[in-house]
Parts: structure tokens; sequence; C-alpha cells
């Protein structure tokens, strides 16, 4: 597996190097060998020079003659060059040490959307030494209120367009916080500060696992937790993956992906710093902004995460108004890199916007190794990673895949022994991390302030007695071939008929139907019967949807012939103790997602079948292998345990 350990030392590097000699490298291997040696040596050269700060890495290229011109950062009609960019950080860095009393070590939340003021403000806290909390800008009430307590900052600065959210009771209920709009008056104020660089003192004697900045996890249930993304992390990330990527001073990076969020912030922007290249962002992610944007900027690297490309996908081609031109290829995108892209969209994607190279990644937030794979080909469509011998031969130490206990949501320990099992080549566990069982904190810094979720994430004699290990709580296959594959959330898979099911691999069968635009699995409680059954939340092409001119805001009505269709189709495709039992018709923008178009479940899970609860939504259950519609005489029947399914 291709797991890159965020804080190899010198002697790996050394094995490495070894084995380099050995004749079973491949390929693969060699790609990303060329992409950690650097790295990894480069981490052991700041340490050394007490320069872990990425401050220094902006301050490199505005002070260096061949890149202080090179534009840095692309932002509507707005571009900086890296001394530009520079000359601004320091002007904000001097106005929140001298006017707002920002101290070395202190945290600062910024609640902002995408915006060139956001970049300069993260930029400015590390240059006094100072940490940002990166605030999701869509939170209010209690989630807002607890994303602050946490960060312990004594002060938000908040973008004008999301004020609206700060509310009065959350400013009250935080009465020793100020939060501060960032108004274009406030901005000039900053913009008026001497342009004096701050003393290398306020950010010297930091080490790799101290914090860069918090960010925060979207929490698919329960509140968001701060994981702590340390130096080490956030340098080790990005110049890991701009090697790997090939990424010069000639690309422009472009996300639409929100920078509160580590996808953006570690593998978009710190990703385009470390590579002295251009980066190029939107306020939010919008479907009939992306490409527009993409031109715009001249973007050659783009973004995505989960259902991005899928939605990109289901919209109409952009016609040139003037000279009637499809601009679907027009662009000079030569790769897309992210993670969550489904198989049935990989293809799709790559051949209607003529892509050449996709990059999927795996990793967490707060995660202490990652995956990646880079395929031009399909050989590995929707795997995550792939790796050549070597890394098998070096990193199955590092990491593993175990059993699970879908009852107690953990890996399973043998009764006898109390040891975990690895799960057999091809078949789907838990992947974990080794981590050094005395110094827990040098690999994961955890959650900030929370003892508790930290531990939950580490595991103690998993093997061996005395070893530990961080849980991803990510399901994934690993096979015959070194393709590394999703299966699953921990969590999502449910239990039916005795078997367990996986709700990813589900719904990469259901999205592979024609008709099928997005599509989200998970299983129900259904009275009188064990375990959960399948249901498929589905948003159909309108062309599959019975038109009903006139009626405005009726649910979606799928046409006869698409219904009997999906049901052939999923028999095809699936086992008969994975087919989903339930299809739920839901209308376009239905299906719930985080700011990172991430889907959720839990809304829909707990919602279930029952017709008092699935709202206009049409429901269909499969009976005598065809779905059929599904209403509340035939739930009056499930509960009377009329109806075996
Ligand atoms: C990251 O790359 C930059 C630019 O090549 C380099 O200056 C820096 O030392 C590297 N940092 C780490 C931690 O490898
Ligand atoms: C928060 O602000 C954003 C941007 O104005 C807005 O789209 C969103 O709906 C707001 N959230 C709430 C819960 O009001
Ligand atoms: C903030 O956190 C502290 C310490 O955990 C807690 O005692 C306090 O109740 C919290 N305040 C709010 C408003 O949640
Ligand atoms: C993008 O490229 C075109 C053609 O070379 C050029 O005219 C335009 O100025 C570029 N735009 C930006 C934002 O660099
Ligand atoms: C499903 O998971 C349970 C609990 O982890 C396990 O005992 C059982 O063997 C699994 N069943 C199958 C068919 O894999
Ligand atoms: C933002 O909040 C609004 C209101 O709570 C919600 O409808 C929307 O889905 C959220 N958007 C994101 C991207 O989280
Ligand atoms: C299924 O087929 C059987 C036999 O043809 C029939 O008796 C039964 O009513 C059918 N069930 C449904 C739900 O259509
Ligand atoms: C980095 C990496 O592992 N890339 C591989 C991803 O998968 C494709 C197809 O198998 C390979 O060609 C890449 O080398």
């Amino acid at each position: 597996m291709a797991s890159i350990p965020l804080q190899v030392t010198i002697p790996a590097v050394a094995a490495v190097a070894a084995y380099a000699n050995a004749r079973f490298l491949a390929y693969y291997d060699l790609e990303l060998l060329r992409a950690i040696v650097p790295t990894v040596l480069g981490g052991a050269w700041k340490r050394y020079r007490d320069r872990v700060n990425l401050f220094y890495q902006l301050e490199n290229l505005a002070t260096t003659k061949s890149s202080e011109n090179r534009v840095f950062l692309r932002f509507e009609d707005r571009a900086y060059t890296y001394a530009q960019a520079y000359d601004t950080v320091l002007r904000y860095a001097n106005w929140l040490k001298d006017r707002r009393g920002v101290k070395r070590g202190d945290l600062v939340g910024l609640d902002f959307q995408n915006t060139d003021t956001f970049i300069f403000l993260v930029l400015a806290t590390w240059a006094i030494g100072a940490s940002p909390a990166l605030l999701n800008y869509n939170l209010t009430g209690n989630p807002l209120i607890h994303c602050v307590n946490k960060s312990t900052a004594r002060l938000v600065l908040v973008d004008p367009v999301v004020a609206g959210n700060v509310s009065e009771d959350v400013r009250s209920a935080l009465g020793g916080v100020i939060f501060e709009v960032v108004t274009p008056a406030l901005e000039q104020e900053m913009l008026a500060m001497d342009s004096v660089r701050p003393a290398d003192e306020l950010r010297s004697g930091f080490k790799d696992k101290d914090m860069a900045m918090l960010i925060y996890t979207s929490g698919t249930t329960g509140l968001p937790k701060a994981a702590i993304i340390s130096w080490a992390k956030a340098a080790t990330v990005a110049n890991f993956t701009f090697r790997w990527l090939g990424t010069n001073v000639n690309d422009v990076y472009y996300t639409a992906m929100p920078l509160y969020h580590s996808t953006a912030m570690l593998l978009g922007f710190a990703h385009t710093l470390a590579a002295g290249a251009t980066f190029a962002m939107s306020r939010k992610f919008s479907t009939s902004g992306f490409w527009n944007d993409v031109r715009k900027h001249n973007a050659t690297i783009i973004q995505y995460v989960g259902e991005t490309c899928r939605y990109l996908l289901s919209a109409p081609p952009i016609i040139d108004p003037v000279t009637g031109e499809d601009l679907d290829r027009k662009h000079r995108v030569r790769a897309a890199f992210g993670n969550g892209l489904r198989p049935d969209v990989w293809n799709r994607f790559k051949e209607r916007f003529g892509i050449e190279t996709i990059a999927e990644f795996y990793g967490a937030t707060e995660g202490t190794f990652a995956t990646w794979n880079k395929s031009r080909n399909d050989f590995s469509m929707g795997a995550v990673g792939r790796s050549g011998s070597l890394y098998n031969v070096i990193f199955t130490r590092e990491v593993a895949i175990v059993e699970v206990d879908h009852e107690t949501e953990l890996p399973r320990r043998d009764p006898k022994t109390g040891f975990c099992t690895r799960a057999p080549r091809g078949e789907p566990g838990e992947l974990l991390f080794r981590l050094p069982p005395g110094d827990i904190n040098s690999r994961f810094q955890g959650y900030y302030g929370d003892e508790e979720s930290t531990s939950k994430k580490v595991m103690r004699d998993v093997f061996s007695k005395g070893d530990a290990w961080f849980r991803t709580g990510d399901v994934l296959r690993w096979d015959n071939e070194n393709r590394v594959y999703f299966s699953d959330r921990i969590g999502d898979t449910f239990r039916w008929k005795s078997e367990n099911v996986s709700t990813a691999e589900v719904a990469q069968v259901v999205g592979l139907h024609p008709a099928v635009l997005e599509c989200n699995v998970y299983g129900v409680q259904v009275p009188s019967h064990e375990g959960r059954a399948g249901c498929a939340a589905v948003v159909l092409k309108p062309s599959c949807l019975v038109q009903t001119s006139g009626e405005a805001a009726r649910a979606p009505r799928p046409t006869d012939d698409t219904v009997k269709s999906l049901a052939e189709h999923v028999k095809r495709g699936l086992p008969k103790y994975a087919l989903p039992l339930f299809l739920r018709v839901v209308p376009e923008g239905g299906l719930q997602a985080t700011g990172t178009n991430k889907q959720q479940k839990h809304n829909l899970r707990s919602e279930g079948v029952d017709p008092a609860r699935t709202g206009e939504d049409e429901v269909f259950w499969l009976r005598n292998g065809t779905y059929v519609k599904f209403g509340v005489a035939d739930w009056k029947e499930l509960n009377a345990g009329n109806v075996k399914l």
C-alpha cells in the first residue's frame, strides 16, 4: 500500500534506499519514492534550521528574484504576486499583534468563505507564531459556539458575507470572545500598518508536532471535533503531494472546495505554496460557475471531493454564447486531484472533459497516513491507492487491515488471545496505522482539548502487548494486485440476513445505472425483521421521470421502464442479500451533503421507509423481483408482521 508516514525518520529513508537496489522495485514505488525522499530530507533540514513554520515558504518565494513577481493568488478578478502577498501578510500580522494583542501561541478564529483576505489572515497568524482555528462558515448556534469555545480563541474574525451566522445568542454565550467582522474599512486599517517583518523569536522553537492550525472534522453525527494539524503534517502533506503530482511553478491550482477543510487547505493551498505555483479559488462551489472559473484562471490542476465530479457531469454542456462552441474541453486542465471519486463517474468524467490524469488519494484530516493513486487508464478505476512490492515490504509493518465486528463497530478481538486479526487479502477490514506506543503525540496530535475523542482513535494491544495503532474508522480492501479500495465507513455497513452489506459498494453498483444521477445507500429498520434492509435513495435523470407539466414542486415520479430496469440492474450486479429492498426517489438536490460535497446518511437512515417520515418522496420496494410502489397499506402489513422480506 502506498502509505506515507507523516514522520518517516532518516533510518526509514536509509532502508528505502537499500531496497531501491533490489530487483523487485516497481514503477509505482519509484514514483512515490521520488516524492517521499526529498520531502523527508526537506523536513529534517527545516527542523535543523528552526524553520518549520510555513510562513518561511512564503517569505522565501517573495524575496527570491526568480519568484517574487510570480502570481501567487487569484481570486475573482484580483491577482497577487508572491511579493505583494508577503507585503500584505506582514501588515495584517502587525495589526493582529499590535492592535489586537494576539500573542505567540494564541489561536485566532477565522470564519470565512474562500477569499484572498482569508489566505492573508492565515499567513498573518503564522507570521507572529499564532495559529488559526478554521471555522466552518456555515455553522450557527450551538455548533458554532462549541467550535469557538473548543479553540480557546479570544478573537474571531468574520467574513462580512457570513456575519449573519454569528447571531446574538452566539456572541452572548461566549462573553469573553470578541467577534469582529472584517469590513472593507477594517481591512484598510490593516493595510495601513507598517510592512515590518515580525521578529524570528515569535516563530522560533516550534517543533514538528506543534500546532500549525485547527481544522474541524465535519462530524457526520454529533458536534465537530477540532483536529490539530501539526507543522510536520501540513508541510509533509504539501510537499509530498506537489512532488507526486509534479506540480511546477507554471501550474495554476484551482479549488472551489472550502478552505476551512483540510482538503483545500493542505492539499490545495499548502501544496501550491510548497510548489511555488499559483493558487486560484472560488468563494464556494457552484456547478454552473465551476468551469467558467477554471477557464478564467487558466487552471491546470483542479480539485474535487466527494460528489463534486458527479455534479459537474450531470450539468449540461456550457455553450459559448457567441460561437455556439461546446466548451466542455476548452480548458488547460491536465489533472484532477481529490478524493471520493466513484468508479461510475471516473471514466465518464475523464472523457467528457478530456482530463488526462485523475489523482485520487485517501486520508483523514486527523489521520497519520494516506494512500495515493494516480491513474491515466482505468485499470485501477475506483482504487484509492496502488503500490509495488517495495511498499508492501516496508509498510506492512506500519499498516494493517483488520477484521471488524459490525455489532460493536470495533476491530474484532480473538476471544482466546484478545488480539485482532488481519483480514485476508481481498477481504474488507478496518485500516489501522501503527503509532509509537510511548510517544503517540509525535505522530497523532489528536483533538484539541478533547482527551476522550483523542483516546478513542488510539487502540492498544492490537497484535501484541503494548503496541498502539491509529483507528481510521474506514473499511478498505487490499487486493492481490496491490490495489486498495475504499469499502465503507464503519457504522455505515449494515447487517441483513446474517450478511454484512457495505453501503459504498452497493452505491457503486446502483450508481452505474444510466438513469441514476446520484445515489446514497443505507440500512433501514423494518418492523418484525432482524438487522437492516438496504435502501437506495436516488436522484434520477429528468428524462427518466414522468413529466407532470403544470404541477409545480411535485415529487419526481420515475417511469415504469426506469423502475423495472433498475430492479434488473441491481439483481444482475449484487448478491441477493445486498439488494436494496427499498428505493426512495428524491428530487434533485434532495441528498444532503457536507460543505465538501460528501454525502450524509444519518437523516435518511433515521427517516427509514415509514411513509409518515419520507414526505413527498416516492418509495418503492422489491416484490417478486421488481420495484413496486410502497405505501401506507404496505407499511401497516409490515407492522402487523404479515410480510416477510
Ligand atoms: C517543502 O518544499 C519547499 C519547497 O521546495 C522547501 O523549501 C521545504 O524545505 C520543504 N519542507 C519540507 C518540510 O519538506
Ligand atoms: C450561513 O451563511 C451562509 C452564507 O451567507 C449561508 O449560505 C448559510 O445559509 C448560513 N447558514 C445559516 C444556517 O443561516
Ligand atoms: C466552554 O468550555 C468550557 C470548558 O470546557 C466549559 O466549561 C464551558 O461551559 C463552555 N462554554 C460554552 C458556552 O459552551
Ligand atoms: C489565460 O491565458 C490566456 C491565453 O494565453 C491569456 O490571454 C489570459 O490573460 C490568461 N488569463 C490569466 C488570468 O492568466
Ligand atoms: C458479519 O459481521 C459479524 C460481526 O462482525 C461477523 O461475526 C460475521 O462473521 C460477518 N458475517 C459475514 C458473512 O461476513
Ligand atoms: C448550510 O446551512 C444550511 C442551513 O442550515 C443548510 O441548508 C445547508 O445545507 C448547509 N450547507 C452546507 C454546505 O453545509
Ligand atoms: C408475487 O407473485 C405471487 C405469485 O405469482 C402472487 O401471488 C403475489 O401476489 C405476488 N406478490 C406481489 C407483491 O405482487
Ligand atoms: C502512484 C500510483 O500508485 N499510481 C498508479 C495508480 O494506478 C495506475 C493504474 O494501475 C498505475 O498506472 C499508477 O502507476
